[in-house]
């Protein structure tokens, strides 16, 4: 694993300028960017005006919000992952919904001070790229997607490609392998070491926001050892 990384970077002085243009273009090219906010913002307004101006927010749940919490308030087992203190490995958000949001923001309101809670990111596309060409193929058949309990909404599993052109969907820990073939086994495998080999750690930093293209980029975290850590997550689709 490679340990640092250097996303490109957006400085926004004030609340009233938010180089929307800038960062819409970072997204397209670069697939991330990393914004430093200069002022203070305990409500997130800047993330859900990001959101906004640079797509179409995804709610969270029926009751239509935009931003949810992630920080350690739940047990393992008893919520979402990211409301605990787990680790978690790389994935796309929303992998097992059609269509996944293009976009997520990650404001960070409070970093991990313990040193826990540190960003994995890594380029899909490029794993993508180094990936045998059959492995590729195998990857574009659908998939068995599980429906974590806690975002059921009806549907247990669904049936989805992983690769769709040159954008992916991922969360190993929720696929059935057993209904995989062995081409698409070794393709999982594959794909999975070439991510592993691609993966960066990066701290996000108090009032940053992270954007990234979540049709290319996975993130995922290092363990949560501070319980004061708090960050913010919009998910959002393109513009139509
Ligand atoms: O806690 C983090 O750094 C990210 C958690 C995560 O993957 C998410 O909220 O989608
Ligand atoms: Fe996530």
């Amino acid at each position: 694993m490679k340990t640092s990384f250097s996303a490109p970077k957006v400085k926004l002085e004030t609340p009233e300028v938010l180089k929307i243009e800038e960062c819409q273009k970072l997204l397209e090219v670069d697939g991330l960017v990393y914004l430093s906010l200069d002022f203070e913002d305990p409500d997130s307004w800047v993330l859900q005006r990001l959101s906004s101006a640079l797509g179409c927010p995804h709610p969270h749940n029926v009751s239509g919000e935009i931003l949810w919490n992630v920080r350690p308030e739940v047990l393992p087992g008893q919520g979402a992952r990211s409301q605990t203190a787990l680790s978690f490995p790389l994935h796309t958000d929303c992998s097992f919904e059609d269509p996944t949001p293009r976009f997520i923001g990650l404001h960070v309101l409070r970093q991990d001070r313990l040193g826990g809670g540190r960003s994995l990111l890594a380029d899909g596309r490029k794993a993508l790229q180094r990936l045998e060409p059959r492995y590729r193929q195998a990857l574009s058949q659908d998939y068995i997607f599980g429906v974590p309990e806690e975002f059921h909404k009806g549907v247990s599993s669904r049936r989805l490609p992983i690769v769709t052109g040159d954008k992916l969907r991922y969360r190993r820990e929720i696929l059935d392998e057993t209904a995989c073939s062995p081409e698409q086994l070794k393709a999982l495998n594959q794909f999975e070491e070439l991510l592993t080999d691609g993966t960066h750690q990066m701290v996000l930093e108090d009032s940053t926001i992270l954007l990234l293209d979540n049709c290319r980029f996975l993130h995922g975290r290092t363990e949560v050892v501070d319980p004061q850590r708090y960050l913010r997550r919009v998910r959002f689709h393109e513009k139509r």
